[in-house]
């Protein structure tokens, strides 16, 4: 569990150092000596726990809600996934936001932008929906990890005729606590598009770059390619599982990559895609970067911390900061992952622990 020793100890309180904080509370001041040690930590203590969301009950949920109210009364028809250890947050770790998005065939969902940077992950999907970021609309296919980075136009439709849900996470905690929250609608509904399909995916996605290419927002640019398509994500972590040994706490995993920087896709968030070969079990490790799970294939079980999560497709956990994580497959599996990895990296603070 936690490391609980403190980082210093508390001073003993008396009833004239009691009247003397009284005073100091008057001209809205505090004694640091009384509070240090929940400022200061020797280790990270998490208020958010370890969870999960079965998809089968969520989805059902979901479906419920499609009934109840339009997209254009929602805004986003979106369940927020919250951290059952600070409900009424809508946060599923200290820094993220995520919820389960449903859009119905022949349903749109309105062009905004915000200066909270988004990603989806799609959990079923088979290519009618859309998502349009700045003039360009990409399917949405299971799998597909998709981008809206700050301030980029986006909405969402759906030409096919079955449901498209997906998982978004957000930075919005990190946006919140910096004060830094701005949004608007765009003047149409749906943005025009500027773009054809695969636009992007040409341009930055095929290993080459637009000659002489300078990344828009300098070096803390969110990457130019919006959709990573799973086809190819599971082709190369196919391709990884054929050539040598899975790493003993990973299993096969890549990491999503601004293909323009090396970097991280968006500024404050990374994300990841690991394969698990039937059997395998790997050994413990920790990061500071709590992170979320969508399973995409495959049944196994995690151990996080003390917990044991058993998991199937489409189901969704959490792992929070420097807990212990474990994984095991009971047969070839690939979990997505999310988290503000990039964020704690940016700002020189993320650890991580092979164990
Ligand atoms: C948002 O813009 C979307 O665009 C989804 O699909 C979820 C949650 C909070 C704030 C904005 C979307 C969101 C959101």
């Amino acid at each position: 569990m936690h490391e609980t020793a403190s980082f210093v100890v508390k001073p003993e309180t008396s009833p004239e150092r009691q009247a003397f904080y009284t005073r100091l509370d008057q001209i809205d001041t505090a004694p640091l000596w009384e509070v240090l040690n929940r400022l200061v930590l020797p280790a990270p203590q998490p208020a958010i726990v370890p969870a999960m969301w079965k998809y089968d009950d969520v989805r059902a949920l979901l479906m419920e809600a499609g009934r109840l109210l339009t997209v254009q009364e929602a805004e986003r028809r979106v369940l927020v996934l919250e951290n059952p250890g600070i409900r009424g947050m809508s946060q599923i770790t200290q820094s993220l936001y995520a919820g389960l998005q449903l859009i119905q065939p022949g349903e749109n969902a309105a062009s905004h932008r915000h200066t909270a940077s988004a990603l989806r992950f799609i959990v079923e999907g088979d290519g009618g929906g859309y998502t349009a970021v700045d003039g360009e609309r990409t399917p949405m296919h299971a799998g597909d990890f998709v981008l809206t980075p700050s301030w980029t136009f986006h909405d969402h439709g759906n030409f096919g005729s079955a449901p498209v849900i997906w998982l978004d996470v957000l930075d919005l905690p990190i946006v919140n606590m910096f004060d830094t929250s701005f949004a608007e609608h765009h003047p149409q509904e749906t943005q025009p598009v500027a773009r054809k399909d695969g636009d992007a995916l040409a341009r930055y996605g095929a290993n080459m770059l637009p000659l002489e290419y300078k990344q828009p927002r300098g070096a803390t640019s969110p990457s130019p390619v919006f959709n990573y398509p799973y086809s190819r994500s599971r082709k190369a972590l196919q391709q990884l599982s054929k050539n040598g040994p899975a790493d003993p706490h990973h299993g096969f995993k890549l990491q999503y990559v601004n293909p323009a920087s090396g970097g991280y896709p968006l500024t404050t968030i990374a994300a990841f895609l690991q394969l698990l070969p039937k059997g395998f079990a790997s050994k413990g490790y920790r990061s500071t970067d709590s992170t979320i799970y969508n399973v995409v294939e495959g049944h196994g079980k995690s151990r996080i911390g003390s917990k044991t999560m058993t998991w199937g497709p489409r189901d969704i956990f959490v792992v929070p900061s420097w807990e212990a994580v474990s994984h095991e497959a009971s047969e070839e599996a690939v979990l997505f992952s999310a988290s503000d990895r990039a964020a704690q990296k940016a700002l020189g603070l993320w650890r991580e622990e092979a164990l």
